[in-house]
């Protein structure tokens, strides 16, 4: 058995990624009072720009350093109190930084670019553009989700040289499956693996719904403190977490480093205002990138979240209308007969089809009628008790049905999915529909059982050390039920109901 749900939501993901109060080494971070600009924190590789130490700048107003042009900016973009991030080039000691701003409530976040600092030659905009273009033009050509991803891995590893680029899709409990690969010789594949929600949980998925990427250039990166360690504004640390260079969680560089990574980009694919999965890109050595290099990750994202999210829509439709034909069928079949146990009989097929079924039964007191492949009759009537003794008035649905019933384990083959609609208030009666059992492999990278690690101090802990094959056969499980396919059946319930109370 796999039990890895509750590191995600318990341990792993209660542990506090915004509150780590240091950086990483790509940028300076400071911490401004909004009117003004007095700088109140700042991360202790400011050196690198203003020549004194944090502690000796902390004592000073930012104004001081810009040019007339930049306090200018930087005061219009406050006082249209803007709360997105933006980017804009400031002149610092004469310089030309790269700076991201991040409004908040009580004071402003300044990110300064040590990357580019001071460069005045830039990859011309066509150069990049053209590249851009040529990778949306291919995206938008591709028929299925996983042509889109595998085109947007090519792509984005042409652009951004990354040794290897995947495309990982959450499922419905948040494991991960990397469902596009394209990497360097030599490199260990993922293709086809799944990787437990743990790996990344749910407060670092969270993040990406605020942020387009996470990006860790280099793992091996010396830490750098903020000064003071505690927000004087509001007596606690800093909330890091929309900031690029937020240092990294421990456990995540460990990850890295089992996974014989340097340098790692992440980036959203979001459908429905949910994170449908991420673009992961790995490099076996450090990788600096500029913010506009990240951009173009941001753009891509974009674009291809826009075209899945096309593309599921218009699959969407399709299985709505076919759905919707066939539940009005059944409602026209129920019309046509006086009793139900007969439009049950006279729908049989249309039922099997619109529930993707593998058989179905009409189950009222001692009278049972089926269709297709059921369980047997002492089996119904044990399952139509057990119903009975839930007192279940509503739509129920379960896709491993052993695992609620003892009694279902000997029908799995046929029976491990059931969906019910109980038919009436007082009386017990149901219309029982079956799915198969889908005896399926799942390839898992790594031992998910050993997704964390504790020491003997039951304290101290770490993430697996090896992501290879790791194979698991699920069994008594049938096709998970569609939302959908529960709306269809809750819908004819109510008709049901209403129906039958007219007609008394
Ligand atoms: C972060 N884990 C991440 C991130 C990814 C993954 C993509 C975002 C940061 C990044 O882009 O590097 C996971 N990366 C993967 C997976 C693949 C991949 C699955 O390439 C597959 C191909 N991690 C653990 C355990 C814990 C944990 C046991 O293994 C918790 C105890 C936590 N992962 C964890 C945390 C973060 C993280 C806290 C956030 C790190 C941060 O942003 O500081």
């Amino acid at each position: 058995n796999i039990n890895t749900n509750n590191y995600d939501s318990t341990f792993c993901g209660s542990l506090p990624i915004h509150h780590i109060n240091v950086i990483q080494p790509y940028g300076v971070l400071l911490v401004l009072e909004q009117e003004s600009l007095n700088i109140v924190q700042a991360s202790e590789n400011v050196p690198q720009i203003f020549e004194i130490t944090a502690q000796e700048l902390v004592q000073h107003s930012l104004a001081e350093y810009l040019d007339e042009r930049s306090a200018a900016t930087l005061k219009s973009k406050f006082e249209k109190k803007i709360r997105d991030k933006i980017p804009v080039l400031l002149t610092i000691n004469g310089v030309k930084v790269l700076s991201i701003i991040h409004a908040r409530e009580r004071y402003l976040l300044l990110e300064l670019e040590l990357a580019t600092m001071g460069q005045t030659s830039e990859t011309p905009f066509v150069d990049v553009y053209q590249d851009i273009k040529y990778a949306m033009a291919a995206i938008d050509l591709a028929e299925t989700t996983r042509e889109i991803c595998r085109i947007a891995a090519q792509e984005l590893k042409k652009i951004s040289g990354f040794d290897k680029v995947m495309v990982y899709q959450f499922d419905a409990q948040w494991n991960g499956n990397v469902v596009a690969e394209e990497m360097e010789e030599g490199m260990e594949s993922y293709m086809g693996f799944t990787f437990p929600a743990s790996d990344i949980p749910k407060q670092a998925r969270a993040l990406y719904l605020k942020n387009p990427y996470r990006f860790i250039p280099d793992r091996l990166y010396k830490p750098e403190k903020l000064y003071p360690v505690i927000n004087p504004l509001t007596h606690s640390f800093v909330d890091l977490s929309d900031c690029n260079v937020r240092g990294v969680a421990a456990v995540h560089l460990e990850y890295l480093k089992n996974m014989g990574v340097i340098a790692s980009m992440s980036t959203r694919i979001i459908h429905n205002d949910t994170l449908w999965g991420l673009i992961a890109c790995h490099h076996r050595t450090a990788k600096p990138m500029s913010y506009q290099e990240c951009a173009v990750f941001e753009l891509l994202s974009n674009v291809l979240s826009t075209k899945i999210a096309s593309l599921l829509h218009k699959e969407q439709l399709a299985f709505d209308t076919s759905i919707n034909s066939k539940r009005l069928n059944f409602i026209e079949a129920i019309y046509n007969n006086s009793k139900l146990a007969d439009a049950f009989v006279a729908n049989g097929s249309n039922i099997l089809s619109l529930f993707r079924a593998g058989g179905a039964a009409f189950i009222q007191d001692e009278r049972i009628v089926s269709v297709g492949e059921v369980p047997a009759r002492d089996e119904l009537a044990d399952l139509a008790m057990w119903l009975s003794a839930k007192k279940q008035q509503e739509v129920f649905h379960e896709n491993n049905l052993a695992a609620v019933n003892e009694h279902a384990a000997s029908y799995a083959n046929i029976g491990s999915g059931l969906l019910v609609i109980p038919l009436g208030e007082s009386e017990d009666a149901y219309l029982a529909v079956f799915r198969p059992e889908v005896i399926h492999t799942v390839n898992w990278g790594g031992n998910p059982n050993e997704a964390i690690r504790f020491e003997g101090d039951n304290k101290t802990y770490h993430p697996r050390f090896s992501f290879s094959l790791w194979q698991q056969t699920v069994r008594q499980t049938s096709l998970p039920w569609r939302e959908e396919e529960i709306k269809a059946a809750e819908n004819i319930r109510s008709f049901i109901y209403e129906y039958s109370t007219r007609k008394k």
